[in-house]
């Protein structure tokens, strides 16, 4: 048995009347889902349900990414669920004491590690997948106190994150996660159909780790350190950057086919940054007149999954700014506005 939590970023049901027309009208339809045994329905200062299913298989086969849809339209944001393993069930209204087959349901239910954080690029691009197909993955920050502890140091010696832990399998670097998170929940794909679609996904994906990323990080860097030297050789190789990538990219609506795929999970973060750190050096427009760029970027925000990690990235990009002591967007406001 497991159970798992739902939760949607609303914080209740309505008044106690709404709550009570809602649950008689949909609780009917949850007596008939294979595999569920209970629901309870849950409010607080979010709300959502604590599922009691028979296996991990049936609860998946219910939050699939049709159901995460659907929930993310409704509530605007996509639900996080999470799951436990029931280890010990005490049942005093029928006076037992029940053990489930631990070895077994342990087996099914192991969840993976990604450690990451909300401002990370390269982690959000991982988590985008996670969160788009729904994976049994749990985000925390880097053993140890941070990426370069002894601790993180002995998993992943490289010292960056994202890295995913799933048992005895330790993987850095983003792009080979995503491909192994693929190649172990190959449905729904995220690789684009084989041939075209998929060498597409993977060039997008490509070039933004090639040509893109470094750069882009390499700005936000010199902002806190030594501003203008530096950033004049670096914004030239992200204008170039996004010239490639305005070629390369697909028709639309999104990055390399008509559906998200792994290359906007990898495009997503990096034009983030690029939005953010442009503006640093004088850029107003980062995207400038590149039509595909700008389209996908108006696009792709219209996708919960996209909205909701570009959501998480502003969270992370405010707590950086805050951590270096730059000025909130507000304050700088209203200084250009004393200033005119
Ligand atoms: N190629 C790596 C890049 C990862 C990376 O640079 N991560 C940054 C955080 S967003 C990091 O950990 N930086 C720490 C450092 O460079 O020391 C990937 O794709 O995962």
């Amino acid at each position: 048995m497991i159970l798992a939590l739902v939760e949607f970023p609303a914080p209740g049901y309505g008044s106690a009347d709404e709550a009570l027309a809602l649950f008689e009208r949909v609780a009917p339809r949850f007596q008939a889902i294979p595999g569920l045994r209970r629901k309870y329905f849950v409010s607080g200062t979010t709300s959502g349900g604590v599922y009691e299913w028979e296996t991990r298989a049936a609860a998946e086969a219910y939050f699939d990414l049709a159901w995460q849809r659907r929930m993310a339209a409704k509530y605007g944001a996509p639900p996080t669920v999470r799951y436990f393993d029931v280890s010990c069930l005490v049942d005093n209204e029928h006076g037992v004491v029940q053990f489930p087959p631990i070895q077994e349901s342990r087996k099914e239910l192991s969840s993976m590690i990604l450690y990451g954080s909300k401002l990370s690029p390269w982690g959000a691009r991982c988590w985008m997948q996670v969160k788009a197909k729904n994976l049994p993955v749990e985000r925390q920050p880097a053993i140890g106190g941070g990426y370069k502890s002894p601790e993180y140091l002995a998993l992943n010696p490289i010292g960056k994150i994202p890295t995913l832990v799933d048992g005895d399998v330790v993987l850095p670097e983003s792009e080979v996660i995503c491909e192994y998170l693929e190649d172990k929940f190959p449905t729904p794909s995220m690789r684009g159909a084989p041939g075209a679609e998929a060498a597409k996904v993977r060039l997008i994906s490509r070039l933004v780790d090639l040509y893109l990323m470094a750069p882009a990080a390499k700005l936000l860097v010199h902002k806190q350190a030594d501003p203008m030297e530096k950033a004049e050789q670096a914004k030239p190789e992200v204008a170039k950057a996004l010239d490639y990538l305005e070629h390369f990219l697909g028709s639309g609506p999104y990055a390399a086919t008509a559906k998200l795929t792994l290359a906007d999970c990898a495009l997503l973060p990096a034009i983030f940054l690029v939005q953010k750190v442009l503006p640093l050096f004088g850029v107003s427009r980062p995207l400038g007149d590149r039509a595909k760029l700008n389209a996908w970027w108006s696009t792709v925000q219209r996708d919960p999954t996209a909205a909701f990690i570009k959501g998480e990235l502003e969270e992370g990009y405010a707590g950086f700014r805050q951590r270096v002591g730059w000025p909130t967007k507000e304050a700088e406001r209203a200084a250009a506005q004393a200033a005119q």
